[in-house]
């Protein structure tokens, strides 16, 4: 799936947003720090999402979340 340049530039300010440290990976810590400031429903969906991650370390990748974002995950 493609990716334009206008999505991937929102997707990257997002997940800068997200990654507070900005060591390039968002941990669940982040994720629920965000997600508490995005409302409960968020911070669910982030749960799940980190529960799902694939590598399994326990941490997002940019390149894993353009991948939630190119299935149009509902974060
Ligand atoms: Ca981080």
């Amino acid at each position: 799936m493609v990716m334009d340049q206008e999505q991937f530039e929102a997707a990257k300010q997002e997940f800068d947003q997200i990654d507070t440290d900005h060591d390039g990976y968002i941990t669940l810590e982040e994720a629920v720090e965000w997600g508490a400031t995005q409302g409960p429903d968020v911070g669910r969906a982030i749960s799940r999402h980190m529960n799902q991650d694939r590598s399994g370390d326990g941490q997002v990748s940019f390149e894993e979340f353009l991948r939630y974002k190119m299935r149009d995950y509902d974060w």
